[in-house]
């Protein structure tokens, strides 16, 4: 059959809103060459840092309704995407201020990373905001965020907008007033399930977690007292995930979210994944190879700074302290949808 016939064709078809299939490659053969997100590091301290504060004067967190700057993926184009199906960004609050209530179908966590004295409110229950700690905001919760103490404050937010979009299930729902009323004291979400214990009588059948922060403090000092005892994982050093104790799964139904230490000197195997997975660096410093030989990139990276591995890209972590990497990923989503793989090179 001549080209033009088979251009002609194609015309036909197309203004009938068909397509033939043969003409495209609709499932390619490798990730990437589907993924367009890259490998990237924002450095906190010297970059983002000073940007961030000057957002401070410019506009308030009531106007502003959350000030936050956006993670843009260097390779997704002013997405609002970190990675193909996760959303990153950072928020800042100043003390007096309120972020004003509101909800939404998208699930959000928080990993503070400076600053003390801000709060984050959920379903009626104040959670203080400490460097390290990690707080969740499940799906269509109320919550509000202010500051009581002093000095800036600011936190990473990941949520699962991207993966959403897909579905296009969105809804976003503003609260009557700035904050919402206090229904529960502080900790009370962590005193009934935070033990290993849960209260009698009370049933818990939600798909997150009914723990809305997990401090630093505790799973950190969980990672020392394993690093006596327990097997490193020859990629990933020693990692813990956060999760929903009434079921055993991960703390959020469509976001992972884990805390890892790297011994001083660590050199990791390579690995991928096909999880897209974002970091950020609590304490120690390190770097993130990415590939090998001359086409490695290397992203080093100190407390603070956020760094993004797409799917399916080999890497390997090497750290020169003692390190610790809060991380969040789509694994839990990918499992449940039957789809993720891992290859730690040794097939
Ligand atoms: O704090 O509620 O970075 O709704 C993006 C959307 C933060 C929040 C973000 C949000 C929030």
């Amino acid at each position: 059959m001549s080209d033009q016939t088979r251009t002609e064709y194609y015309a036909r078809v197309g203004a009938m809103d068909l397509s033939p299939l043969w003409t495209t490659r609709l499932v390619p053969p490798l990730p990437r060459d589907q993924v367009k997100a890259r490998p990237h590091l924002w450095d906190y301290d010297r970059v983002v840092r000073p940007v961030l504060l000057d957002a401070g004067p410019l506009i308030t967190a009531k106007e502003a309704q959350r000030r936050v700057l956006t993670l843009e993926n260097p390779g997704l184009g002013g997405s609002h995407r970190i990675l193909e199906s996760l959303y990153a960004g950072l928020q800042l609050i100043l003390p007096g201020e309120v972020a004003p209530a509101h909800r939404h179908s998208p699930s959000a966590l928080r990993f503070i990373i400076e600053g003390d004295g801000a709060y984050t409110a959920v379903s009626g229950e104040k959670s203080v905001m400490k460097p390290g700690d990690f707080i969740i905001t499940p799906s269509m919760t109320w919550h509000d965020h202010g500051h009581e103490g002093a000095g800036p404050v600011v936190w990473m937010d990941g949520l699962d907008i991207p993966m959403l979009g897909l579905f296009g299930a969105m809804f976003f729902e503003t609260y009557p007033d700035d904050s919402q009323p206090q229904r529960r004291q502080p900790g009370d979400s962590l005193a009934r399930y935070g033990a290993n214990m849960r209260p009698v009588g009370e049933s818990w059948s939600k798909p997150e977690s009914p723990i809305f922060s997990y401090p630093y403090e505790r799973s950190r000092e969980a990672l020392e007292q394993l690093r006596r005892t327990a097997e490193w994982d020859p990629a990933a050093g020693l990692k813990l995930e956060y999760i929903d104790p009434t079921r055993g799964f991960s703390a959020m139904p469509t976001i992972s979210t884990f805390l890892q230490l790297l011994p001083k000197g660590f050199s990791g195997t390579p690995y991928r994944t096909t999880e897209n997975t974002v970091y950020t660096v609590v304490e120690g410093g390190g770097r993130a190879i990415i590939g090998d030989g001359d086409d490695a990139i290397v992203l080093s990276w100190r407390p603070r700074d956020i760094f993004a591995i797409p799917c399916w890209v080999p890497h390997r972590l090497e750290s020169d302290d003692d390190a610790t990497l809060f991380s969040f990923s789509d694994r839990t989503a990918q499992v449940k949808l039957g789809i993720w793989r891992e290859d730690r090179g040794n097939a």
